[in-house]
């Protein structure tokens, strides 16, 4: 084998893994664990109003009631166009995740096309408890 050949070949095989450990990395971005995403729930509203989310990505949703009251994150249109992973969270046919002052739940989706969905809590949206989830 010539030098030149080997060369060759050593360049080639280096472009190889270069080539396969970036598409590891990609693989473990999408397949990885889901981005942790925090809601507060209290009277009367949510914290923060808006949640950004971007499309295609893998999220928990960390939904906390830390006030006296039951809430709800009511968001019909964002829960049937998500990919929902943890469906037994929802509640409502689907429609909403509900919490008791103290409680916590979680729900991992996989973020809609791009959009901006409304979010309300179904009890106190009269008193400005609302927000948007807004996918880009
Ligand atoms: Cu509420």
């Amino acid at each position: 084998m010539s030098a030149n050949l080997r060369t060759g070949l050593i360049a080639a095989v280096a472009a190889i893994v270069a080539a396969c450990a970036a598409n590891q990395a990609a693989d473990h971005a999408a397949q990885g664990a889901p981005m942790l995403v925090t809601v507060l729930a209290k009277e009367y509203a949510f914290v923060p109003p808006d949640v950004h989310l971007e499309h295609g990505m893998l999220y928990r949703l960390h939904l906390q009631n830390v006030g006296k009251e039951t809430h709800e994150l009511t968001a019909p249109d964002f829960f049937k166009a998500a990919q929902i992973e943890t469906p037994g969270i929802l509640s409502g046919e689907g429609r909403e995740i509900l919490v008791q002052p103290g409680e916590a739940k979680d729900l991992v989706f996989r973020a809609p096309v791009p959009g901006t969905y409304a979010m309300t809590c179904a009890d106190h949206d009269w008193a400005g408890m609302v927000g948007k989830i807004i996918v880009e």
